[in-house]
């Protein structure tokens, strides 16, 4: 008999034309799960995606069970913020994962980040491409450079001690991020940034840890100019007001 702790680890998967990329992803994580005898659920905030992720996240619900994967649709796009906060009410578990839905963050990295919570009783472990065993794959030299600099600027204005900011696979104490959710205004790549610019300012521990992020799988990306510029906005306006 093996027995299983009383942690449960709620996943939000915010879903925007994902309908390739979802059948993979869940597989993944149930396995991940149940080959690490951990209480899961997986919650799916879709956007009315065009492509029709919602009837594809129904079949697999039917599949894997209704206690692991958990749908709350809304009726637009509303946003990845507000998926976040949507998918926390929502959420039964003491601690959640953040990732995104497009095979770009790997389910089999989640053991690693619960081993390291575990090690320091941290706040939040927070996947990191820019540490010792870490990387990225599948960027042309355009969206390494803007990853990078964005992460260098980020480091210089706002001396934050993790080492990439923009990545968005973590796993958090549910209290935490609440807390820090609450505080966060940023809207589009400067949110994740915000989020551990505030879990210092709060003295929340944050851990590192290695992760490899490969460029999605299936589906177009969204990165323009206008995103870049976003993002230096809302840096420029945490550094005056943080
Ligand atoms: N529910 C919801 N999910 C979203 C929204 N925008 C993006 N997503 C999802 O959030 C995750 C991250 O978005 P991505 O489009 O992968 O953003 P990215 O990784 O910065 O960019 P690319 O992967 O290069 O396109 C993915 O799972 C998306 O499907 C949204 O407005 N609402
Ligand atoms: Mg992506």
């Amino acid at each position: 008999m093996t027995s299983q702790s009383p942690n449960k680890y709620s996943v939000l998967l915010p879903t925007y034309n994902e309908r390739d990329n979802l059948p993979i992803i869940i597989w993944l994580l149930a396995k991940t799960f149940q080959e690490n005898n951990l209480n899961y659920e997986i919650i799916i905030i879709d956007d009315n995606s065009p492509d029709g992720t919602l009837e594809v996240a129904k079949q697999l619900q039917a599949v894997y069970g209704e206690e692991h994967i958990i749908l709350r649709p809304r009726s637009g796009k509303l946003g990845l913020g507000t998926a976040y906060v949507y998918g926390i009410e929502n959420a039964t578990g003491n601690y959640i994962i953040i990732m995104d839905a497009d095979m770009s963050h790997h389910p089999k990295e989640i053991p690693n980040f619960i081993k390291k919570q575990k090690e320091g009783n941290y706040d939040i472990v927070t996947g990191s491409r820019y540490i010792s065993g870490g990387g990225v794959y599948g960027w042309d030299l355009r969206r390494k450079l803007t990853s990078r600099g964005a992460n260098f600027i980020a480091d210089l204005m706002l001396r934050p001690g993790v080492s990439d900011l923009t990545g968005s696979f973590r796993l958090y104490k549910k209290s935490v991020l609440q807390q820090i959710i609450k505080a966060t205004v940023s809207k589009g790549y400067v949110f994740q940034m915000e989020m551990m610019i505030r879990a210092r300012q709060f003295g929340f521990s944050v851990a590192e840890c290695p992760i490899t992020f490969v460029d999605r799988v299936y589906g177009e990306s969204k990165l323009g100019t206008n995103e870049i510029i976003g993002y230096l906005k809302g840096l420029w306006m945490l550094f005056t007001s943080v």
